[in-house]
């Protein structure tokens, strides 16, 4: 990496999915939503994806069971995810913010970092910038963001929290110090909840704290991540932003050496396949949301069929499960098969959600 000094933006679409809600129905703009699982008046499973504003002022946050959000706020407006529709409004949000940046990294289905050092040569020519795009994605898009401006990703990345919605956050490097020191070391990337109870009762509640502390007892007692936390705590990060290939959905299947009706056989070889997805999953760090089973008959004949679960997940017990009661109705006696496969798709980072469940 060149000692160039770097801009960097992070941009976070404000409330989502349900602000491509209040889009499409206006009649919801100024009323708490929430989209997730059906609450079925309090009795209803599964959890929240997000919700706007008004109903965070209820108490309500992504990932709580959909249940306590309806106790908080039986008057909210409960819609289904319209995953499809997300995904669509995501590539147009990703394109707009392309054209601005000379190296573009999309990061989860509503954030992404540009960097656009090229582009500009001050940080007020910066602030001129990011209000554009602000401009761009409200005129084309009727959504709003937040996007945090700094000289590297992690800075840019915390900036955003800051202020929001519709916010926009600069900090210079000489304000690094000032900005990070009495935020909560929660803040900092990747400092889960283990790690900052842990750190709580070391004495360290803030940023400040954390960069004042000795790095070699961070090391000993967090191992490799201690030096981490430490470089953190100082707003060090050389990470460079980052084409992904963005990877849509992570499959596996098998042509069986002969076409069978040995059902036992089948499962058994869905559970193998199942197994190898979840590991590609986890090792690539994703949640998934959808599970598809495909089948071939002998006749060539092929069918697919899909679900959704109402949450995040990697764990393997859910892809097995969801995989075997889709392929049920496919197992019939005396239809042999050649091929089956199955395949995660609505796929997220893990990095950024929370797990849910
Ligand atoms: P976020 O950017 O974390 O949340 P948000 O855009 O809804 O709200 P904010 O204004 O605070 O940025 O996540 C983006 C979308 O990802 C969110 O709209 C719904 C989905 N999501 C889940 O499905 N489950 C989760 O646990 C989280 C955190 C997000
Ligand atoms: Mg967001």
């Amino acid at each position: 990496m060149s000692g160039k000094k770097r801009i960097i933006f992070h941009v976070d679409m404000d409330h989502f999915y349900t602000a491509i809600e209040e889009k499409l129905n206006p009649e919801l703009k100024g009323k708490p939503v929430v989209v997730g699982a059906d609450p079925k008046a309090g009795q209803g499973r599964g959890v929240v994806s997000t919700c706007n504003y008004e109903a965070r002022k209820f108490g309500i946050r992504s990932g709580m069971p959909i249940a306590r959000a309806w106790r908080l706020c039986p008057e909210c407006t409960y819609l289904p995810v319209n995953m499809q529709l997300y995904v669509r409004v995501s590539s147009r949000v990703m394109a707009i913010l392309r054209e601005y940046a000379e190296k573009f990294e999309q990061w989860g289905i509503d954030e992404a970092f540009l960097d656009v050092t090229a582009r500009v040569k001050s940080y007020d020519e910066a602030e001129a910038l990011a209000k554009e795009i602000k401009n761009q994605i409200l005129a084309r898009e009727g959504l709003t963001c937040s996007i945090g401006v700094s000289h590297n990703k992690l800075l840019a990345k915390i900036a955003t929290e800051v202020q929001k919605p519709d916010g926009l956050t600069i900090v210079r490097e000489g304000e690094t110090r000032e900005f990070l020191s009495s935020l909560p070391v929660r803040r900092l990337l990747w400092v889960g909840k283990k790690t900052g109870a842990k750190l709580e009762s070391m004495g360290i509640k803030t940023v400040g704290e954390l960069s004042a502390y000795d790095p070699s007892v961070l090391t000993e007692v967090f191992g490799v991540m201690g030096s981490q936390l430490y470089l953190m705590a100082h707003g060090m990060d050389n990470s460079e932003v980052q084409e992904r290939s963005e990877i849509k959905s992570i499959g596996r299947d098998t042509t069986f050496e002969e076409d069978t009706s040995d059902f036992d056989l089948v499962l058994g070889t869905l559970d193998l396949l199942a197994k190898d997805v979840i590991e590609e999953v986890v090792e690539n760090k994703y949640l998934f949301k959808t599970v598809t089973i495909r089948v071939r008959y002998e006749n060539f004949e092929t069918h697919t069929h899909s679900k959704t679960l109402p949450f995040l997940t990697d764990r393997l017990a859910d892809m097995t499960k969801t995989a075997r009661q889709l392929i049920r109705p496919y197992l019939v006696p005396d239809r042999k098969i050649r091929l089956i496969g199955v395949r995660a798709s609505s796929l997220l980072p893990s990095s950024n959600q929370k797990k849910l469940i």
